[in-house]
């Protein structure tokens, strides 16, 4: 018999290497964290501006989006940063 805490235990695990490879996906150079350009993928995938979003309102989503998810304030979304940002948005979203 598997305990409850072993089990919110793996279900934080399974969310994490879901969140690794979403980070991943969105790491188009591999550096390791996601930077200006490449949270403004994620906000349009997330729906917070499209396409069709004009530029400086877009740079001011990703300036407002990275002010949030940027907590050591050194201008890139660490993975760890990720996992705290994307788990904040999945929980303001339910
Ligand atoms: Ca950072």
């Amino acid at each position: 018999m598997v305990c409850e805490v072993d089990q919110m235990v793996m279900k934080a695990e399974a969310r994490e290497m879901e969140i690794r490879e979403i980070f991943d996906d969105y790491d188009q150079d591999k550096s390791g964290s996601i930077d200006k350009s490449e949270l403004k993928c994620i906000i349009i995938d997330l729906g917070l501006a499209s396409l069709e979003t004009p530029d400086d309102k877009l740079e001011q989503l990703v300036s407002i989006e990275l002010e949030k998810a940027d907590l050591n304030h050194d201008g890139v979304i660490s993975f760890g940063e990720f996992v705290h940002y994307y788990n904040s948005i999945k929980d303001a979203k339910v």
